[in-house]
């Protein structure tokens, strides 16, 4: 698909796309939902009925990325090399909280649903990076709050974060790709009709047919390593 015929392109990353880097999916078959309720671990309020199991479910997925063999794909370097060579505009938001779109050498990544290597002040909204296991008394030390800081995730029911810049390129996109994701959670799911409304082109890649599927003008079935190198060339 010759992309230099573009001017804006709009890429949305989700689980699928580390699938293949060994990071679990939510959705999928011994998904990280199969083990977890969504309402304990993702929301602020399971965070408050139970702060430890929270902090705990994340601790176990930090500790698995940073110490498990987890690399970035053909996948994730497929779309940084899109990113160096397309003379247009370019802009990739991801539901993934792992940091391997930058370990691949993407720069302009919007992490919609927060970042797994960063914690947030609640009050000040201040994040810092954070690779340790988190407890119930980490305070935070970069304002003169003396609050207990949190893990830098957007939950259910909490804003994304980077939408107003999203929304922008999303009304001046002429091609949309949806990468790795089930299109199950909202706003990101809503994204494809955002692009199509402004007349852009849509281009799905899953291995499975999303709950979306039907909105995309052109669906290239299978593993995104597999097929993301073919369509970014
Ligand atoms: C919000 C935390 C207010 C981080 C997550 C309508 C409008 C707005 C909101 C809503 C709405 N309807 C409902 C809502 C509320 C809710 C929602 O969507 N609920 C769902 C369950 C119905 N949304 C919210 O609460 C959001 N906030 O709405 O704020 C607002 C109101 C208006 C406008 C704006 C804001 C907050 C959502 C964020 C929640 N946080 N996670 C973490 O723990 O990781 S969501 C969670 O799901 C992850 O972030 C994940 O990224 C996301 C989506 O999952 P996927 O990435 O798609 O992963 P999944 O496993 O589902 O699918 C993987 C896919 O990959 C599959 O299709 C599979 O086939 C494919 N695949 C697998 N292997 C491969 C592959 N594809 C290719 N190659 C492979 N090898």
């Amino acid at each position: 698909m010759p992309l230099n015929q573009y001017k804006k392109i709009v890429v949305l990353t989700g689980a699928g796309v580390s699938a293949e880097s060994g990071i679990r999916t939510f959705r999928d078959k011994d998904g990280l939902w199969e083990k977890y309720k969504l309402e304990d671990v993702a929301t602020l309020d399971g965070y408050k009925r139970d702060p430890a199991l929270v902090l705990d479910f994340y601790n176990k997925r930090r500790q698995d990325f940073c110490t498990g063999d987890v690399k970035p794909n053909a996948a994730h370097y497929a779309l940084a090399e899109l990113e160096k060579n397309f003379d247009g505009e370019f802009l990739l938001v991801t539901q993934n909280i792992d940091n391997l779109h930058e370990q691949a050498g993407s720069k302009n990544v919007i992490h919609m649903h927060g970042e797994l290597l960063k914690a947030r002040c609640p009050q000040t909204n201040q994040v810092i990076n954070w690779v340790d296991d988190m407890t119930e008394n980490d305070l935070c030390h970069c304002c003169q709050y003396p609050e207990n800081l949190r893990p830098h995730i957007v939950w259910f029911g909490e804003m994304p974060l980077g939408l107003d810049i999203i929304y922008h390129n999303l009304s001046q996109a002429d091609l949309f790709i949806a990468i790795g994701t089930s299109g199950t959670v909202y706003p990101a799911a809503g994204f494809v009709e955002e692009a199509k409304s402004v007349g852009a082109y849509s281009v799905e890649v899953n291995l499975e047919t999303s709950e979306i599927h039907s909105h995309f003008d052109k669906i290239e079935q299978g593993k995104a390593t597999q097929v993301v190198p073919h369509i970014v060339d």
